[in-house]
């Protein structure tokens, strides 16, 4: 069996250790991009290859596995392979959690928690030795409000019902989940905004996602409403969350993801304290834990079974 692996984010060093417990049987090559033109040997390995490993593909690298029998995405997102190009017509697979719902789970609680308990305005009191009491919020005035409610989504929701937020998630299809109120679709976005305190989004970046986070939308929700957005950029209008913020209208915000990562120096955001920036670390894929669920796939395949976590190509996700 050959494995193609491509990843202009990681050495390749530890993923093919980790594929050579579970499956060392299989030849692994490496894609690399110079300088925007694949290795000279790797053209014929993708030829070759069964199954494609990639993470942030090259359109060179996705165009090249028009043989392969399924292509793995090293991540739950998989918006950079349709920007990378139509993908071949083999499978495109997403990871489905492996290891990411906790650490999703316990970013979100900890930037819930920061704000609600006023955490974030403690720490600047004691910079300047300032000892006052902050009235505390109350929790009845909290509602937090997931946008998407999948893999990810659920697991957010599982670890914020917990500390008893009142819990409200919107999703494509409509959703029936104990103690959550279940919203779906465009008609019951503008419902799902108006009671949402903190809004959660950890949604796909589809055509129909992007740009949701904008003016409209983000005015839709009660006045010092406050943004968790830990799923990408390109669901962020950025001037209209940062005129928003400015104006009051949202409070502050806690981001994760932005269009161009890193960051740029010069850009606003930086500037701006009611907003706290992380660089794309919500949910990191662990290795050992995305290896085991590929090969367990793979076996899957080749014995002709059904796997979960195919992407479905009309959706976008
Ligand atoms: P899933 O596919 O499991 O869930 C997506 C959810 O979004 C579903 O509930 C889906 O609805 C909903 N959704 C999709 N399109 C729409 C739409 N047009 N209108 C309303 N709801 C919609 O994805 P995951 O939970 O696994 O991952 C979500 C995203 O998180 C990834 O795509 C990625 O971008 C981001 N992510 C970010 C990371 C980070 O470190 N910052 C790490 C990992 C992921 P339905 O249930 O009806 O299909
Ligand atoms: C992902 C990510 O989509 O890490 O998995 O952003």
């Amino acid at each position: 069996m050959r494995i193609l692996f491509y990843s202009p984010d990681d050495e390749p060093e530890a993923w093919i250790a980790a594929l050579a417990k579970l499956l060392p049987e299989a030849r692994v090559d490496i894609w690399r991009d110079g300088e925007g033109t694949p290795a000279p040997d790797a053209q014929p390995a993708a030829q070759h290859a069964d199954y494609a490993l990639l993470w942030r593909p090259s359109a060179a690298v996705l165009a090249a596995c028009r043989g392969v029998k399924a292509i793995f995405n090293l991540g739950a997102g998989v918006d950079a392979v349709f920007k990378a190009g139509v993908p071949p017509p083999a499978p495109l697979v997403r990871l489905d959690d492996a290891g990411m719902g906790v650490q999703m789970a316990e970013y979100v609680s900890y930037a819930l928690l920061r704000y609600f308990r006023r955490f974030d305005e403690y720490q600047l009191q004691a910079a300047s030795q300032q000892w006052h009491f902050l009235e505390p919020y109350r929790k009845s005035d909290f509602t937090v409000g997931i946008l998407g409610l999948g893999v990810l989504g659920l697991q957010v929701a599982a670890a914020v019902r917990q500390f008893g937020f009142p819990l409200r998630a919107w999703s494509r299809s409509k959703k029936d989940v104990a103690g959550i109120e279940c919203f779906a679709g465009t008609a019951e976005l503008d419902a799902f905004l108006s009671g949402t305190r903190v809004l959660v989004c950890v949604l796909p970046l589809t055509a129909e996602t992007a740009n949701i986070l904008n003016r409209r939308n983000l005015s839709r929700l009660p006045h010092g409403a406050y943004l968790i957005n830990v799923a990408r950029g390109g669901h962020v209008a950025e001037p209209d969350l940062l005129a928003l913020i400015r104006s009051g209208q949202i409070a502050g915000a806690t981001l994760d993801v932005f269009r161009n990562e890193p960051l740029p120096a010069q850009h606003p955001f930086w500037q701006e304290p009611r907003i706290t920036i992380t660089p794309h670390m919500a949910a990191q894929t662990l290795v050992d834990e995305s290896i085991a669920q590929i090969v367990a796939k793979i076996g899957a395949i080749e014995r002709g079974e059904s796997i979960a976590g195919i992407v479905d190509y009309t959706k976008g996700y």
